[in-house]
Order: C-alpha cells, then sequence, then structure tokens
C-alpha cells in the first residue's frame, strides 16, 4: 500500500494508540490528543504528537494540514462524564467532529469515525443490527447518533468517503482502570487488588466484549474498503453476562476476592450482543480473539 499522512484524533488514548501502533510502519501519522485522558506514554515514537484541543480551529488546521485519511477518535469516552458535563461532552463529541468533517471536506480526505452501541439505547432485539433505531439514553449516545449520521451525510451530500464503526465495548491493554472506565479493567484492578468485585444489580444484563486489537483491524479495512458512507456494528456476535465476567476474572487472575452486587445502575442496558454480518460481509471483518484468550493475556 501507498504511504500516506494520516491524523488519528485521540491517538494517545485507549483505541487511537492501538491504532498509531499499526499504522506508523505504512505511513506518516501524525496525532491530535490534548493528553486530558490520554497519555504521552501512549504515544508511539514514530508518530508526530499535536498537543493541543480538537476544539480550537487553528489547533484542527494546524493537524489537518494535506493528510489523506482520518480516523476520528477522539471524545468525552465516559457516558457519566457526558451526562454530568452535557455540554462540554457535545462540544467534543459532536461540534469538533463536524468541525473536522468540514476540513475532511475541503482536503478530501476519507474520515473513519468512532461511532457506539450506545446510539441504540435499549435494543429491541439481539443480537442488534444496523436497522436497530436509535433511541439513546446519554447525553453520549446522542452525540455519537448525531455524529454517526453526520458521516453518512457528508457521503451523501458532499461525496466525502465516510465509515462509521460503532464499536461495542472494548477492552485491552492501556484501558485506565479509573471508576469512569470499563467495566473488565475495573474488575481487574478489584481482582488484583483483592478487593470486592463490585457487579451491578444482579449481572444478568449481557455486554459483547471485544478486544481492542480487533477495533484497529477494523479500522484499518474501514480505510480502504469501497463500501463507504456506511456505519457498520463492530463487536464479536457473541456476549457474557456480568456475573459470569466477574467470576471468569476472579478465577482467570487466581484471586480470592469476593463478588459483590450492589444497586443496579440507573439506566443500565439489560443485553448487548453485536449482529456483525454487515461489517463481515462488506468489510470482511472477522474477530480473531475470543473473550477466555484476551482476558488470559490481559491478567
Ligand atoms: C459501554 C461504553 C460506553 C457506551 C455504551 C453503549 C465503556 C466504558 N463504556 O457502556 O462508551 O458505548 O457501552 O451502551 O466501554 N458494571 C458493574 N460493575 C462495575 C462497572 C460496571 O457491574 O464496577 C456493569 C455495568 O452496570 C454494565 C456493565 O458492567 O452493566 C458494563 O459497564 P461499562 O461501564 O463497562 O460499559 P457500558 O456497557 O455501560
Amino acid at each position: 500500500p501507498v504511504s500516506k499522512t494520516v491524523l488519528v484524533t485521540g491517538g494517545a488514548g485507549f483505541v487511537g494508540s492501538h491504532l498509531v501502533d499499526a499504522l506508523v510502519q505504512e505511513n506518516d501519522v501524525r496525532i491530535l490528543d490534548d493528553l486530558s485522558t490520554g497519555k504521552r506514554s501512549n504515544v508511539n515514537e514514530e508518530a508526530t504528537l499535536i498537543e493541543g484541543d480538537i476544539r480550537d480551529s487553528e489547533t484542527l488546521d494546524r493537524a489537518t494540514e494535506n493528510v489523506d485519511l482520518i480516523f476520528h477518535e477522539a471524545g468525552v469516552v465516559s457516558v457519566q462524564q457526558s451526562v454530568e458535563e452535557p455540554m462540554r461532552a457535545n462540544e467534543v463529541n459532536l461540534d469538533a467532529t463536524l468541525a473536522l468533517l468540514e476540513r475532511a471536506r475541503d482536503l478530501d480526505a476519507r474520515v473513519v469515525l468512532a461511532s457506539s452501541c450506545a446510539i441504540y439505547g435499549q435494543p429491541t432485539e439481539v443480537p442488534i443490527s444496523e436497522d436497530e433505531s436509535f433511541s439513546p439514553s446519554s447525553p453520549y449516545g446522542l452525540q455519537k447518533s448525531a455524529l454517526d449520521h453526520y458521516a453518512l451525510l457528508y457521503e451523501e451530500l458532499y461525496g466525502l468517503e465516510t465509515v462509521a464503526l460503532r464499536y461495542f465495548n472494548i477492552y485491552g491493554p492501556r484501558q485506565s482502570s479509573g471508576d469512569y472506565s470499563g467495566v473488565i479493567s475495573i474488575f481487574k484492578r478489584q481482582a488484583t487488588n483483592g478487593d470486592p468485585i463490585t457487579v451491578d444489580g444482579d449481572g444478568e444484563q449481557t455486554r459483547d466484549f471485544v478486544h481492542v486489537d480487533d477495533i484497529v483491524r477494523a479500522n484499518l479495512l474501514a480505510a480502504t474498503t469501497e463500501h463507504v458512507g456506511e456505519a457498520y456494528n463492530i463487536g464479536t456476535g457473541d456476549s457474557v453476562t456480568i456475573r459470569e465476567l466477574a467470576e471468569t476474572i476472579r478465577d482467570v487472575s487466581a484471586s480470592s476476592s469476593d463478588i459483590v452486587h450492589t444497586d443496579p445502575r440507573p439506566g443500565d442496558i439489560d443485553e448487548s450482543e453485536a449482529d456483525i454480518s454487515k461489517a463481515t460481509e462488506k468489510l470482511g471483518y472477522e474477530p480473531t480473539i475470543p473473550l477466555d484468550e484476551g482476558l488470559s493475556s490481559l491478567l
């Protein structure tokens, strides 16, 4: 493949930094990140870091100069934070995305965007297909719905090559283990420290956990697909209950932590599992890391 000038927004973050690692060999890679949740230690030394706020138009101009391809991973990723600060989350997740799409339109650069299964809210059926209606239950989900829809509109209206990837529950190395983070990194921290593993509610809720390396593969496929102007579910097509997850993590880490049940989380999704047939057919995406394997290598 020809070497490209590639921008990864959020390239110091969890997903973005893994993507950068996969891109640097063949491409000239630039990162835009304000290091608010991303870390300098995640930044691949072969990439160029532009440290700044994506909401700032001069910073965005500098970051997008001469790029051929953009992976947009920057955002306020915590649902809870979006509930606490809906306006800031909207500025980062939506206003900045629109500004980025405008730059891409000037440059005629393909944009692969991080969308989310949060757009579906409580699904009417599982597995969840892309035809499921949008019914977000958080500002985060609403912002991602609009981002996702804007991506498709930019293809329809302006012929810009866009692909929206609707990520399910991502886990893997470098995911932060703070309170705003994903359940796997939280359970891992609790199991390692011998603290109680905190299952919200009865633990019967299900999730489709997809390893970050598979997310990277999906992004690389989206970068070259001819099927643009489309959104794709990216998960594994399998799911587990949170109770099972807690038990597996305790076993794999040989921990003696207790598993405790706390109050259910308000607005929690009961069942989530991706129908990935569209991504398989059109992108050639196949998940390669089953959960037990991903967990053993993580713990
Ligand atoms: C994930 C994504 C979110 C959005 C959403 C779409 C993360 C961090 N969040 O939210 O960005 O895409 O999916 O619906 O990836 N849980 C416990 N104990 C804990 C923490 C969590 O039982 O200490 C439960 C929680 O109640 C939920 C499940 O684990 O049922 C997953 O929680 P999460 O915060 O990892 O992710 P989720 O699905 O709420």
